[in-house]
């Protein structure tokens, strides 16, 4: 992947961890997901179901119907990325258009969403996760932390190949915050060249994240300057996609970066990688 990628996160849910029930109304998650279009987002990330520990579980009919109306909806404005675990919501938002299904599982959850992702030919995000959503921050301890979550992901990669899932469709994500302590998270920031050495592109989504409330001492609606920071740092060792809240933040932190790094003519007019 040449151009780092920003995709623009669309929660569908009562209940996510920074923006929960802003658009749990499909007509506002509509808008807000043209809003991050026009604010350069590549991708759209569209959930129907939080991730956060302690978070209710959500049927698939429940959670289809919070999804469904948005995925239609915004097919088109940019490419769709469908943040579930189930495949029946991955099939019914392939039908819809969209392209990339991103699993916080990593196929783990559901035995037929990788077969899914295989014969619709759809791109697929397999991220790390230690334990399940409901018990990932119990005290979560590694080895080395780096090491551990790479073998985890060409395992991964590995098995999605195995059932047919193209091996050029796989992009790999470290899951900050996915049982992981700060000083975890610091860690996979920090040797993110690891996770890159796979091959893979490489999704990074630290977005206002607890870690960075911790080591900042900001509260949620106060951590763009943190999340700018982790993102232009994944971006220098080798990050491709940047899941994010703020999008037009994220885009102009890094079209700099690409420009400081000497990644890109600071002459071409940076625009977002889907309009090209
Ligand atoms: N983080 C969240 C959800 N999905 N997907 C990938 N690939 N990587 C991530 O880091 C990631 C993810 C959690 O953030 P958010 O969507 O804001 O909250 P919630 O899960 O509470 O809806």
């Amino acid at each position: 992947m040449t151009r780092p990628r920003v995709m623009g996160i669309v929660n569908v849910t009562p209940d996510s961890f920074s923006d929960g029930g802003r658009f749990l109304d499909p007509e506002r998650a509509i808008a807000h997901g043209r809003r991050l279009v026009a604010q350069g987002a590549d991708i759209l990330d569209i959930g129907g179901e939080s991730t956060r520990p302690g978070a209710q579980a959500v049927s698939a009919e429940d959670e289809l119907g919070r999804v469904g109306p948005v995925v239609e909806a915004l097919v088109g404005t940019a490419p769709v990325s469908i943040d579930t675990s189930k495949a029946l919501v991955a099939a019914a938002a392939l039908d819809r258009g969209a392209e990339i299904v991103n699993d916080v599982t990593a196929l783990r959850a559901d035995p037929d969403l990788a077969g899914l992702c295989a014969e619709r030919g759809c791109t697929v995000v397999l991220m790390h996760m230690l334990g399940s959503p409901r018990t990932m921050q119990d005290d979560p301890r590694y080895e080395d932390v780096v090491d551990q979550v790479r073998r985890f992901l060409a395992g991964r990669v590995e098995a999605a190949v195995s059932a047919g899932v193209a091996e050029e469709r796989i992009w790999v994500d470290p899951g900050i915050g996915f049982g992981k302590t700060v000083e975890h998270n610091l860690e996979l920031l920090r040797r993110l060249g690891e996770i890159a050495t796979l091959g893979r592109p490489v999704v990074i989504g630290s977005s206002r994240k607890r870690f960075l409330g911790e080591i900042t001492g900001r509260e949620l609606g106060e951590r763009l300057g943190g999340t700018i920071a982790s993102n232009v740092l994944a971006l220098a060792a080798g990050a491709d996609v940047f899941r994010v809240h703020d999008v037009a933040e994220a885009r102009q932190a890094l079209d700099a970066a690409e420009a400081i790094l000497g990644r890109r003519d600071w002459r071409e007019p940076p625009r977002p990688v889907h309009a090209r």
